[in-house]
């Protein structure tokens, strides 16, 4: 039987990668995120337990400790993994919860079998929770949890967050199992999302879709009371600065500027490849403004990274070939022989190398249709040691709300996207400086520490006002 614990963390993915040692061995190392550094302090202090899958369809590995986590991990077969993972999660629910701009996939299979695996990451949760213990579920992929955790451990205080935005009711209200999705998530004591609005959306959506009262942020659900509310994640602030500020990434930063034949000015995406992110209408614009003659090549150049992702879903594969193509296309008409327009990168990348992008690039285009929060924003202005560089940023991601001082744009107007942009480019240095400052220092005060303080905060209090009969 595992160890218990008084802090669980339920995620879909472990923070941990395999690697298989020089004698064929399996082993796990960290693999560092946003989430595990916020979390960590709280993990190692209560020995805390993380649950969630290792990567892979192979046999799960039995529960071990690394770094002062322990870590639980589920198994989903490679069955599981098609239909609850990529088909349920990221082809019905991701789509559907960011304004729908691919069509969402419907499939009864996909349901059940997120239905069967939600249950297990449960069943998980309520072995090695003890007593009272506090869990924290994560994310759209585990939506059901609460409610079946709940059900097997009335005794537990239950968190959830949700990483990426709530949809307003109309939406939501195409979701074939969607009365069961929302009671999922009213077995927690505290809902959060990024946005206040996200918030609004889910309050009103209990009282439209189960008839539930609601009083300010706090639902009434079956005698207890489940509260929602705003808490915008964020960065390790502090981490990302002393990152951008080392020498060895400041030199590869003045490196990248020549290699890239130092133009007057780069502009830089930074994206998981996906279609929620705008890349095409980013480049799209550039195009435009090189048709326009407002820039040119050679004085301007664009670098676009665009990790790999969710590459089995279709969705996927047919934006990556509409990206490619335009990249092309931009490249054909506007490149010249040893100076491409746009330099593309289908890559993931470490973490100092991306810091010497952002601390290179005089303009960060981050345009996403929709997006929870984006962090490539908020790391972009803490990688600015010399508070230089400018931040375009579409107003549908939930950074916007946070970052008034960024060049905000609306990403379904064309001309709207390429006047942010232009008003970027030709900006008083000084301008750009106060702008990045304002943004920096509230980075600095709202890290991802303070992020997980204030949810833990809530949760602590909510969960005592939700069991008012308990002793
Ligand atoms: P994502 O959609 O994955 O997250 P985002 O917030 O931008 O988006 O985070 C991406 C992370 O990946 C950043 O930390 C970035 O540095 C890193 N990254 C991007 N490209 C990389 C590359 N090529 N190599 C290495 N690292 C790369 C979801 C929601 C967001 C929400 C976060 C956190 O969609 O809205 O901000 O969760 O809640």
């Amino acid at each position: 039987m595992a160890e218990r614990s008084s802090f669980v963390v339920v995620a879909n993915r472990l923070p941990v990668d395999e690697v298989i040692n020089d004698d064929g061995e399996r082993q796990w190392r960290p693999s560092p995120g946003g989430l595990v550094t916020a979390l960590h302090p709280v993990l190692a202090e209560h020995q805390g337990t993380w649950i969630g899958w290792a990567g892979g369809d192979g046999e799960a590995p039995e529960p071990f400790e690394l770094e002062g986590i322990r870590i639980h991990a589920v198994p989903l077969s490679n069955d599981e993994l098609e239909r609850y993972y990529e088909g349920q999660s990221n082809a019905t629910i991701w789509p559907l919860y960011h304004d729908a701009v691919e069509t969402p996939v419907y499939k009864r299979r996909w349901r059940e079998t997120y239905r069967l695996v939600n249950q297990r990451f449960a069943e998980a949760a309520a072995e090695v929770a003890e007593e009272g213990a506090t869990v924290w579920v994560q994310d759209y992929q585990l939506q059901l949890v609460p409610a079946m955790l709940r059900e097997l451990r009335p005794d537990l205080r239950i968190g959830f967050f949700l990483h990426i935005p709530f949809p307003p009711i109309e939406l939501f209200m195409q979701m074939p199992f969607r009365a069961e999705v929302l009671r999922g998530l009213l077995g927690a004591d505290l809902v959060g999302f990024q946005q206040r609005l996200a918030a609004q959306n889910f309050v009103r959506l209990a009282r439209h879709l189960l008839g539930l009262r609601y009083e300010g942020q706090s639902i009434q659900v079956d005698g207890r009371k489940v509260k929602a509310g705003a808490f915008p994640i964020s960065i390790d602030t502090k981490d990302m600065e002393r990152l951008a500020a080392d020498p060895k990434v400041q030199a590869r930063a003045k490196e990248i500027r020549a290699e890239l034949g130092d133009p007057e000015t780069i502009i830089l995406g930074v994206d998981r490849l996906d279609y929620t992110k705008g890349i095409e209408l980013r480049l799209k614009a550039f195009r435009e403004l090189l048709a326009d003659g407002k820039l040119k090549v050679g004085d301007a150049v664009m670098v676009q990274v665009a990790t790999p992702s969710r590459e089995r879903v279709e969705h996927y594969q047919t934006l990556r070939v509409r990206v490619e193509r335009e990249v092309g296309r931009i490249n054909g008409e506007f490149g010249r022989v040893g100076v491409p327009a746009v330099h593309y990168l289908h890559q993931s990348m470490p973490k100092a190398e991306l810091a010497a992008l952002y601390a290179a690039a005089d303009i960060m285009m981050v345009t996403p249709l929709r997006d929870g929060m984006n962090l490539v924003a908020k790391e972009y202005v803490a990688s600015r040691a010399d508070r230089g560089g400018a931040l375009v940023l579409s107003e549908f991601a939930g950074a916007a709300t946070e970052m008034r001082q960024a060049f905000l744009c609306n990403p379904h107007d064309p001309d709207g996207v390429k006047d942010a942009l232009l008003r970027a480019v030709g900006a008083e240095p000084a301008d750009l400086k106060r702008r990045m400052r304002t943004m920096l220092r509230h980075l600095r005060s709202h890290d991802v520490a303070a992020w997980a303080k204030s949810f833990l905060d809530e949760l602590s209090d909510a969960a005592d006002l939700s069991t008012p009969d308990q002793p």
